[in-house]
Formats: structure tokens, C-alpha cells, sequence
């Protein structure tokens, strides 16, 4: 995967769109400095009006960044039998173009590890020195987490919502059912490249069902999010940024208040995007459901049911479905 000719790009020429697709580069992505007192209030419209944000100053010391950057480009250098020694994801290991059991593909290769310590994955890496490799794993996730409850503190802050840990609490429970994802999109030469990106997907459109997602890339673009008139926005890669994404979880909490945006990563021709996702996810018995203080006495949009009912369901869908949808009340 990790060198690519063109025989092995038309190989899996279903993974192409059939037209370029219609980007636009504006408007803004909503920029949260978290260094500044009302940046509460611009996570909250961000939210609501995007699903979407990028968050500087986020105190994530820059060195867990490089460190966990380096020992994934060290992973993904690897043969491809010894990355295979991971494990195949089921849906934890490494995974080689098939994304999800239901027969999604993309131009990916990606390392899929849960975070909780029971059945914890990161004793299965491989590689020259799986030590170091998890050491980075675990100064990072920690660092990560520990902005993403932040940033849901403060989200609870904005919407005027006590106790203000009421959404930290989930991540921060030791049966938190978060996930971590490494991706390595190789580079992909496309006679249609748009800007650098190509049309070739990397990962097809979808929603993340989690509470919150904390991204991070290397310099590479690729990543576009969905805008609710359809259209689809480019986000200018930043190495220094994170990028977080609202959640099908979090858009329910809220009543649909917050809206979990769709996004896509389209390869780019000539440079190997790398990215570091954190999805953090509630307890598997957690009830997901509407904030009662969010309904202002108005009805659920959603029907009841469990975290593990929505993984399930999820697992049992393609990476493109409305995964809400079947939790509508109608
Ligand atoms: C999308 C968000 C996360 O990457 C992920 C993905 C998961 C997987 O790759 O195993 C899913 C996808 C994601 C949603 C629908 C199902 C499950 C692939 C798929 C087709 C790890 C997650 O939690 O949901």
C-alpha cells in the first residue's frame, strides 16, 4: 500500500468518483481560539451553524504530536505482513482499503485501536519498538481527551447546562467506549487532480456516531465537510490545529441543536496525508437521549435507546446511510 503504481490505482478504479466533485473554498471554517474568554459562545454557533470547528492554543504539547506522527509513518513504512500482525479489524487492527464489514472502500490504510484499558489493543502493535510506538499512543490520547472534555465543558458553559460535566463525564468514565484511529492515505496520481486533491476517494462520505471527534493531520489537505445545502467545503490542512467534528451522539444530546457533519477525504496526487483521529464515545449502557434541560419542555426528536443499540445498528450500516434517521421519531 505504501508504494503506488498506476496498475494498482486502476486496480481499484470503483473507489473513484464518477465526476469531480463541486468544492467551494468558502465560507470560513469557524476558527476557536481557546486562549480568548468568549470562546465558549463561538464553539457553541460553530456548532450549530457547522458541526465543525478549529481549535488553536489547545495546549497540546507539540512534542506528543510529532512523536505520535513519527512512530505512524515508522507503522505504516512497515511490510505489509508485519502490519497485518496487528490483527484484522474486527473492528479493532489494521485495515487496508476495506473500511467497515459492509463492504465500504477507500485509497486508506489505517490503524483502528479501542482506548479502554479492559481490552485494550495497543499490546498487539507491531513493529521494530511497539514500546515507544505506545508510549506515544498513550501521551497523545491522553492530551486529546483531555481537550476534547474541555471543549465539552465548555460547550455545556455555552448552553447553559449544569452540571458542567454532564457530557465530560462520558469520556472521562473508565467504560467509555472511545476509539482512536490512525489513517495513512497514500498518495494517489489522478489525472483529475483539483487543487492537489484528486477525485479519488480516501474515505467516502459519512458521520461520526460518537459524541466528538478530535482530529489532527500532517500538512496534507484532503478533508472536506459537507454544508447543509449540500455543497462540499475543502478545510485547508493545519499540523499545528485540531479539528473537531459534532458527533451523531452529541447532535441527539442536543436536541438536534448541534448538527454531526458529514465529511469525506479525497486523496491528494503527490502527498501522503496522515491524520490522528480521537472519537470519544459514551459507555455502551449509556442512555442517549435529549439533555432535559435542552428540550424547553418540547418533545424528543429521537426515540430512546442505548449507545450499544447505535454502535450496533451503525456496524450494521454503510459508511454513506443516515445512521439517525432509524431513531427519528416521526
Ligand atoms: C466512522 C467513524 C469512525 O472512523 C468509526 C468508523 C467505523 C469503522 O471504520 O469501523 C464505521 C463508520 C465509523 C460508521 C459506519 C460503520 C462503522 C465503518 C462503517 C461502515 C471507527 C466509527 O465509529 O464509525
Amino acid at each position: 500500500m505504501v508504494v503506488l503504481s498506476k496498475p494498482a490505482i486502476e486496480q481499484f478504479s470503483y473507489i473513484r468518483n464518477s465526476k469531480p466533485p463541486s468544492t467551494l473554498m468558502f465560507p470560513q471554517i469557524p476558527l476557536v481560539d481557546l486562549s480568548k474568554p468568549d470562546s465558549k459562545h463561538q464553539i457553541i454557533k460553530a456548532c450549530e451553524e457547522f458541526g465543525f470547528f478549529k481549535v488553536i492554543n489547545h495546549g497540546v504539547p507539540l512534542e506528543f504530536i510529532s512523536r505520535l506522527e513519527a512512530e505512524a509513518t515508522k507503522f505504516f513504512s512497515l511490510p505489509l505482513s508485519e502490519k497485518e500482525k496487528t490483527g484484522q479489524p474486527q473492528p479493532y487492527g489494521y485495515g487496508n482499503k476495506r473500511i467497515g464489514p459492509n463492504g465500504d472502500v477507500g485509497w486508506v490504510e489505517y490503524l483502528l485501536l479501542t482506548t479502554n484499558q479492559d481490552s485494550n489493543m495497543l499490546r498487539f502493535l507491531s513493529g521494530e519498538n511497539p514500546e515507544s510506538f505506545r508510549f506515544a499512543l498513550n501521551n497523545y490520547m491522553t492530551a486529546v481527551k483531555k481537550m476534547a472534555c474541555d471543549l465539552l465543558e465548555m460547550m455545556a458553559d455555552g448552553l447553559k447546562i449544569q452540571p458542567r460535566n454532564v457530557l465530560s463525564k462520558l469520556l472521562m468514565d473508565e467504560q467509555s467506549d472511545s476509539v482512536f484511529r490512525l489513517n495513512h492515505y497514500p498518495p494517489c496520481p489522478d489525472a483529475h487532480a483539483l487543487n492537489g486533491n484528486s477525485n479519488v476517494i480516501g474515505f467516502g462520505e459519512h458521520t461520526d456516531p460518537q459524541i466528538i471527534s478530535v482530529l489532527r493531520s500532517n500538512n496534507t489537505s484532503g478533508l472536506q465537510i459537507s454544508l447543509r445545502d449540500g455543497s462540499w467545503i475543502s478545510v485547508p490542512p493545519d499540523q499545528f490545529s485540531f479539528f473537531i467534528n459534532v458527533g451523531d451522539s452529541l447532535q441527539v444530546m442536543t436536541n438536534g441543536r448541534f448538527k454531526s457533519v458529514k465529511h469525506r477525504v479525497l486523496t491528494n496526487s503527490v502527498k501522503s496525508r496522515l491524520s490522528m483521529i480521537y472519537f470519544g464515545g459514551p459507555p455502551l449502557s449509556e442512555k442517549i437521549a435529549p439533555l432535559p434541560s435542552l428540550m424547553g419542555g418540547g418533545q424528543s426528536l429521537y426515540k430512546e435507546f442505548t449507545w450499544f443499540e447505535y454502535k450496533k445498528s451503525a456496524y450494521s450500516s454503510r459508511l454513506a446511510d443516515n445512521r439517525l434517521m432509524h431513531f427519528e421519531r416521526i
